[in-house]
């Protein structure tokens, strides 16, 4: 579809970006404001919490908390400027190949656009095909919704069951426990990812097959652990319903691949569809959605494309200085490559974003784990952070003494909510007076001074002083609701690209995972052999292969 498109011209070499005179500024930059305190930073800058904030899309960042000046600010931008950034964002909106190694377009903006606004792709319009099958979406969500479709033996869906992995699996699992608040709660979601086993008989076996959807999400539908996944289902449902037709009224599909779809027994007609300018990362609000449509219903899933859209547009438009992916993309790449920070924390005082940190992680280390250049020039700087993470307030009960007194730097972006969607007494002012202590404390810790004049024994001392000092975002919104997940998912995705504009790296291939593929479809064949298969790995691989085969079977 998209094989007419022009290359680029930033494919063209363009130097390292380290080798750029705004990256040796920043350097300079650096080592001149490095050892400067957060405490002296806002004591020279008293209006700091309202001068480093910015605002779009529903959602406020406070940056004020980072080691920056205006002058750090002004270098980074600078630095994206020469690296082009603003020409990158408009050729993404624009549907050119971005995606140049795999020679695709990058379009997910495309999902979430008003269905008046043309986006063509290869000169080809392709809103019309976008809000079709955001409207075949919604007549199936209804139908199960409302009790018309039913199962092979006439029962109303009470179940529905995902199949996917990766991109097809963390986007939906992340938006059904966000939103779980708007769900229908007398439809239960189970998700199933790993071709272990388990993940399939733990989640199957306490449903009745006749009340059972299965939604088999696959952008190319030939991904082992889905397909497996998807074979151990179909089995399940036969066997239970005794019927092989029952396959027509429990099984959907989402790809972009028809032919294995049908192969697999599927009716197109009940295969949604999407394209090859959708990342699996990037494809929660195309049809991999479907669960979070059936679990919130077709309006509120519009409301959701409404914020990622109002995000779109505000990354598109805001001048840099204003604008929030820009900004967290900038200052990523601030703390890692100027300030040596290695992993970024994300930490949501919000229960039901308990599986935002793992979405997060594909997303951007998926994107930004990269080591050579668009050109294929190997790099000579730090490319993706590694992302991780777990709701507040828990980790302040496990991780959280190594990001205050351990000897790492670990930037944090905490995120809130001014409403709750539980109220339960004061606990939500609760939740959040953690979230502000913890910023607070993280940034302007505690002095040996402080900790001495509170009658502290001296030999205490050392052990009780925070240096401090330790950056983090603070992202605000007033309550968590679908616009606001949209928005907050497009607000990282857009600051993953920045910051891959930056390194000049191709964030939207994924040839790590390509090669697991490969390997494991050729060891399961020697793990599968009859007789001893000749095995031709390395010492250490061989032996684990040769034991595993002589034990698998030794327990049962
Ligand atoms: C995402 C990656 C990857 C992909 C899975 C599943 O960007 O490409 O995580 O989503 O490997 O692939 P399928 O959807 O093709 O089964």
């Amino acid at each position: 579809m998209t094989a007419d498109l022009p290359r680029p011209a930033f494919t063209e070499a363009a130097p390292l970006v380290s080798g750029r005179p705004q990256w040796r500024a920043l350097q300079r930059h650096h080592d001149e404001i490095g050892g400067r305190h957060l405490r002296e930073l806002f004591t020279t800058e008293s209006s700091r919490g309202e001068r480093y904030t910015a605002e779009g899309a529903g959602l406020y960042l406070d940056y004020s908390k980072q080691r920056i000046t205006a002058e750090t600010l002004g270098l980074l931008q600078d630095l994206a400027v020469a690296c082009g950034l603003p020409g990158r964002i408009e050729a993404m909106f624009r549907g050119e190949r971005i995606n140049v190694t795999e020679k695709r377009a990058v379009l997910h903006t495309a999902l979430r656009a008003p269905a008046d606004e043309p986006i063509r792709v290869g000169g080809k319009d392709v809103s019309p095909e976008v809000h079709a099958v955001l409207e075949h979406m919604a007549a199936f969500c209804e139908r199960v919704r409302g009790g018309q479709w039913t199962g092979h033996g006439g029962k109303p869906i009470r179940n529905v069951v995902n199949i996917g992995i990766g991109g097809s699996d963390l986007g939906p699992v992340m938006a059904y426990e966000a939103l779980r608040h708007y769900s229908r709660r007398d439809l239960q979601f189970r998700f199933i990812s790993n071709v272990d086993g388990t993940d399939f008989a733990e989640a199957v076996r306490d449903l009745d097959a006749a009340e059972t959807l299965f939604v088999i999400c696959s952008k190319t539908f030939t991904t082992l652990e889905t397909l497996t996944n998807a074979h151990a289902a179909r089995r399940w449902c036969i066997e239970a319903l005794g019927d092989e037709k029952a396959v027509a009224k429990h099984f959907v599909a989402v790809s972009t691949n028809d032919q294995e779809v049908v192969k697999f027994g599927i009716d197109t007609k009940n295969m949604f569809g999407f394209w090859d300018w959708v990342g699996g990362r990037y494809s929660m609000d195309s049809a991999i959605g479907l669960s979070t449509m059936l679990a919130i219903g077709p309006e509120n899933f519009r409301a959701m494309l409404a914020g990622f859209h109002a995000m779109d547009e505000h990354f598109r438009n805001a001048p840099l200085e204003r604008n929030l992916p820009v900004l967290l993309g900038l200052l990523a790449v601030w703390n890692n490559n100027f300030l040596g920070a290695e992993t970024l924390a994300v930490l949501p005082y919000e229960q039901y974003l308990k599986r935002f940190p793992a979405y997060l992680q594909q997303l951007t280390m998926e994107s930004n784990g990269k080591h050579v250049t668009l050109d294929g020039r190997t790099v000579d700087y730090a490319t993706s952070a590694i992302y991780w993470g777990e709701p507040g307030t828990n980790g302040q009960h496990s991780f959280y003494q190594l990001i205050h007194q351990g000897t790492r730097l670990i930037p944090c972006d905490f995120i809130g909510f001014c409403q709750p969607l539980n109220p339960l007494g004061q606990q939500h002012d609760l939740l959040m007076a953690n979230l502000f202590a913890q910023s607070e404390a993280l940034a302007f810790g505690k002095t040996a001074e402080e900790v001495h004049a509170e009658g502290t024994a001296a030999a205490l001392v050392p052990h009780r002083t925070f240096e401090g000092n330790r950056p983090s975002n603070t992202i605000l919104a007033e309550k968590l609701t679908p616009e606001t997940l949209g928005a907050l998912v497009a607000l990282y995705e857009h600051s993953v690209f920045v910051q891959g504009v930056i390194w000049n790296i191709d964030s939207f291939d994924q040839w790590g995972v390509e090669l697991g593929k490969a390997l494991a479809t050729r060891t399961a064949a020697e793990l599968a052999a009859k007789d001893e298969p000749q095995l031709s790995h390395d010492s250490s691989t061989n032996t684990l292969i040769r034991r595993y085969r002589r034990l698998r079977h030794s327990g049962a």
